[in-house]
This record gives C-alpha cells, sequence and structure tokens, in this order.
C-alpha cells in the first residue's frame, strides 16, 4: 500500500489519534517497522501534519536504538514527555503591562475571533479591569452587533464604526477612549475574510501601526486566533498573519470538537510561538491557558478534552 493510501486510511479510521497512539503503547508491542508505520499514521491522523510525523518518528527510533528498548510503551513514553516539553514554551502568560493594553485579534473568518476577544472580556472583568472591545471589523454590520453583545454580556464598553469605516480609523478612536477613560485593556477584534488576502494584511499592519503611534509601541498581545478543528488548515495562512503583524501567541479555539491536539505542535513547530489561550466552547467562561502538561494528559486520557 502507498504512503498515501495508508494516510487516508488512517484517517478514516483513526479520528482519535491520541487515545490510539496510547494503545499502540499498550499493547506492548515490539518496536518493529509495522510499530514505527503505525505511529506515524496515528501522528498524521492527529493533525502532527506529515513532515512534524516523520521527524518526531525518526528522532524516537535513534533514541530507541541508542536505550535499547524493546517495547512500544517506552516509545510512547517518550513521545509524551517530548510533547509536554516542546508545548511548554517561555513567556506563555498574557502581557497586560501599561495600561492601557492593547490586545490585538487577528485570523481568518470563522476561526473564533469575535468569540475570544468577548472571552477575554470576561476573564479581565473578572479580575476588575475596566475593558474596552474594538469593533474594528467593520466589514459587516453584524460583526460589531455580535461584539456589541459580548460586551453587554461582560459588562464592557464598546467602541464601533459605522459599516465600512476604516478599520485602522476604529482602532485608533478606541485606543483614545481606552486613555481618555482610563481603561486597562482595549481588546481589537478585527476582519478576517480572505478574498481579499492582501488588502487584508495591509489593513492589519496599518491598524498595528495606528496602536504603536498611539501608544508608543507594539500592542501588548497580538494573538492569533486558529480554528483547531480545521487542523493543517489553520496553519496555511498563519504566516502571513505572522508576517503581516507579528504575533505574540496563538489562541486555538474549538478544542472541545477536536480530539486532533497534533495541530498544537504543528502550530508550534511552525510559528515559534506560545499557545497562550485554548478555546473549549462557546460561553464566555470557556477559555483557558493553555497548560501543555494537563493538556498532554488529557489527550491521552480521554477522546478529548471535555
Ligand atoms: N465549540 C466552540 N465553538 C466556538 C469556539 N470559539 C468560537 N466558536 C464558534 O465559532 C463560530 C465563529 O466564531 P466567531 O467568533 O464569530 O469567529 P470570527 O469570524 O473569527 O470572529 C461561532 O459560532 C462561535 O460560537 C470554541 O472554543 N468552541
Ligand atoms: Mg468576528
Amino acid at each position: 500500500m502507498s504512503f498515501l493510501q495508508r494516510v487516508k486510511e488512517t484517517l478514516a479510521r483513526a479520528r482519535d489519534g491520541f487515545a490510539a497512539i496510547r494503545t499502540l503503547g499498550k499493547e506492548g508491542r515490539p518496536l518493529d517497522s509495522a510499530f514505527w508505520e503505525d505511529f506515524a499514521d496515528l501522528l498524521i491522523a492527529a493533525d502532527f501534519g506529515v513532515p512534524t510525523a516523520e521527524s518526531i518518528v525518526r528522532g524516537l527510533k535513534t533514541v530507541a536504538a541508542q536505550e535499547a528498548w524493546s517495547t512500544g510503551d517506552q516509545a510512547v513514553a517518550r513521545f509524551r514527555k517530548d510533547v509536554e516539553r516542546f508545548l511548554t514554551m517561555d513567556d506563555a502568560a498574557l502581557h497586560v503591562g501599561t495600561a492601557p493594553a492593547v490586545i490585538l485579534i487577528v485570523g481568518v473568518n470563522g476561526s473564533g475571533k469575535t468569540t475570544t476577544a468577548g472571552k477575554l472580556a470576561r476573564y479581565f472583568r473578572d479580575r476588575h479591569k475596566r475593558v474596552i472591545l474594538v469593533a474594528a471589523d467593520t466589514f459587516r454590520a453584524a460583526a460589531a452587533e455580535q461584539l456589541a453583545i459580548w460586551a453587554e454580556r461582560t459588562g464592557s464598553e464598546l467602541v464601533r464604526g459605522s459599516e465600512g469605516a476604516d478599520p485602522a480609523a476604529v482602532a485608533f478612536d478606541g485606543i483614545k477612549a481606552g486613555k481618555a477613560r482610563g481603561a486597562d485593556v482595549v481588546i481589537v477584534d478585527t476582519a478576517g475574510r480572505l478574498q481579499t488576502k492582501s488588502n487584508l494584511m495591509e489593513e492589519l499592519k496599518k491598524i498595528r501601526r495606528v496602536i504603536e503611534r498611539e501608544i508608543g509601541s507594539p500592542p501588548a498581545e497580538t494573538l492569533l486566533v486558529l480554528d483547531g478543528t480545521t487542523g493543517q488548515n489553520a496553519l496555511s495562512q498563519a504566516r502571513l498573519f505572522h508576517n503581516a503583524t507579528p504575533l505574540t501567541g496563538a489562541v486555538v479555539t474549538k478544542l472541545d470538537s477536536t480530539a486532533k491536539g497534533g495541530i498544537l505542535v504543528a502550530i508550534v513547530e511552525e510559528l515559534e510561538i506560545p499557545i497562550k489561550l485554548v478555546g473549549v466552547g462557546e460561553q464566555p467562561e470557556d477559555l483557558e491557558p493553555f497548560d501543555p502538561g494537563a493538556f498532554v494528559e488529557a489527550l491521552f486520557t480521554d477522546s478529548a478534552l471535555a
């Protein structure tokens, strides 16, 4: 069977790659070539991506030879440790230094930007911060409406422009309001429509410039929101965003609806930025700081994070 056929088969059969990896270790299987093939297949099924899966298996094979491992559970145990260590990055905490701290939210349509902005507002409101939500997605009036609901829900203030307004001008108004009203945190929600990719990136650059000019430094956080259920597709645009406006971290959403946690490893490998937060549902409280240890534990214990 060709490599590609095998990948396809595995994808169809094993939605839950991590649980299957655990099983692979439990069988006490010898470390033969069939074991390593199955391991690579499962990594790919779990959204690690082909290059990452291959390099992980290559690395494990080397250690297996050096340390004379004999069974699969040794490889799986080492893998768990390695994944946790790899996902543990310095600087994974949210930065909100000098007020107003500006948090710029970017990402493609539907990734969960507005929801994450709302959840973040709630997070800071719970900590008694004064929060301004800025609707710099002016493409559709509905986008600002959605953020207005979050503002109301979380007791935050809202700054919005009219439909079609210049997003950078709305960001400017938001920061001005943040300074004037003594806000602690200003969260700028942006548009993510991809049909105008280059315009979008130019727009984001402009928003970032306005923020830098108005507060004298880059945003405290520029967070890329990625939909965890879209797997490798989530990655394909990430680099573009990183180039347009240097990211300080990623937020991976919808982890309540996917068990394919390999995408988090792929993100860290591709962008070399920390995953700061994860979205685990649609409610205000469904946002959590990313905890690599708990994450790996959950992936190997249950079929999903829930
Ligand atoms: N299950 C789940 N749904 C989410 C999560 N985050 C966002 N969503 C949903 O994803 C959809 C798109 O979210 P939205 O914030 O509008 O995305 P945006 O286009 O990037 O602003 C909405 O239906 C959200 O309720 C999450 O962590 N879990
Ligand atoms: Mg939105």
